[in-house]
């Protein structure tokens, strides 16, 4: 049977623009999803740009005000890939007109701001979903499902990183379009949102909720040129960030992000230690799952090395044949195909606005003890 059509409308064109396209483009051609994205709109500032992202990825057309795209009648979706400051006010717009709405994460620069974003979606009954897209990794999936069967018993360590290098140099400015990652009033921080926020959703999906931290942040480089101003001024992100907190059920967590990290690109990991079983993860051998179950025999006790590439592995049977791999756009995909199937019951898919926002709450919690030197609380406030 033909799926039915979902008119996507795309705000933005960089390179998470070009991770979601693809997604749209492929989910339905590998997942039974009711739905077939189209492609109908990109929306920039720049018409030039946002018709060079058109032409590339096949938009039937273009506009260069939000609120238009908005306001159109053949756009069922908002799918929202603009930096970090632009979430609130474009979610919240798309909600009320009644459109489907994605954010791409962190869901907004503070909870403060991404409260009335879940409010939005929650009042408007509208299907949404924050793109945190590593929880879509199958190994990571795998790795909920032996969670979830209590395969580990009693959890008494999370831990996990973030490592990048891309912002030692001194010379790399800060603002502007590509470097808007560098400029708080933008971003609403540095590696707290962008890198340590990936690790916080994830491990608040395997291990529960965060309830408080302790946390320490640094700038290394003090000063930079701004892109917008032409002149020095002062760097108001964290370059690095690291933490250690408790989780709801006990356990300790131990989480560090940096873009510090010579040598690393994107060595996103974390490791899970139960009273049963331990388990390891690390996103430059993304297709591995390391597994140690004590109730193994005790002469082949050992750490297991599982390659997920068995048609038994969460989502792979959708792909090649046993044994071959996919990749990082594929994480995407899968949360597009997810996305579309939950709609198609009328729901959302996780991670909704609110995980999105109770990642937000940790997220604000970090930065708020890294400046008053004290434990925070990371949970959402009382209602
Ligand atoms: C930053 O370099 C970045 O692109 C993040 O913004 C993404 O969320 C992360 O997945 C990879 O690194």
């Amino acid at each position: 049977m033909a799926k039915k059509k979902l008119n996507v409308g795309l705000v933005g064109y960089g390179f998470m623009g070009k991770t979601h396209s693809n997604a749209f483009l492929q989910a339905p051609r590998f997942f039974d999803t009711p739905y077939e994205p189209v492609l109908k709109a990109v929306c920039a500032r720049s018409a030039e740009k946002a018709k060079g992202f058109a032409d590339t990825w096949g938009y039937e057309s273009v506009e260069t005000d939000w609120r238009k795209l908005i306001e159109r009648k053949d756009i069922d979706v908002i799918d929202i890939a603009s930096p970090n400051n632009t979430h609130a006010e474009i979610a919240i717009a798309a909600a009320e007109a009644g459109k489907w709405v994605l954010c791409e994460k962190p869901l907004a620069r503070t909870a403060e701001e991404g409260k009335p974003m879940w409010d939005a979606v929650k009042k408007a009954g509208v299907p949404n979903m924050v793109w945190y897209n590593y929880r879509r990794v199958p190994a990571v999936v795998l790795l909920k499902q032996l969670l979830d069967e209590g395969r580990f018993g009693r959890i008494f360590h999370y831990r996990s990183q973030f490592l990048q290098d891309w912002t030692i140099s001194e010379d790399l400015p800060q603002g502007g379009q590509a470097l808007w990652r560098l400029d708080s009033a933008v971003s609403g921080s540095g590696v707290t949102g962008d890198l340590l926020a990936h690790n916080i959703d994830m491990a608040m999906w395997l291990n529960g909720q965060i309830v408080d931290v302790t946390a320490m942040t640094e700038t290394f480089i003090k000063e930079r040129m701004h892109n917008e101003t032409g002149k020095k001024q002062p760097v108001t992100i964290d370059d690095a960030a690291a933490f250690l907190g408790h989780f709801e059920n006990g356990s300790m967590a131990l989480f560090e992000s940096t873009r510090y990290a010579r040598g690393h690109k994107a060595l996103f990991t974390l490791e899970i230690n139960g009273e049963k079983a331990s388990a390891r993860w690390d996103l430059h051998d993304l297709h591995r799952l390391e597994f140690f179950d004590h109730r193994d025999e005790g002469r082949l006790r050992g750490w297991k090395s599982i390659h997920i590439t068995d048609g038994d592995h969460p989502y792979m049977k959708n792909w090649w044949v046993p044994g071959l791999q996919i990749g990082y756009e594929h994480t995407f995909i899968h949360q597009v195909a997810d996305f579309l199937i939950a709609a198609g019951a009328g729901k959302s898919a996780e991670p909704t606005f609110e995980d999105g926002l109770k990642c937000d709450y940790v997220t604000d919690a970090v930065l708020k003890s890294a400046k008053s030197k004290q434990w925070e609380s990371a949970l959402p406030p009382k209602e």
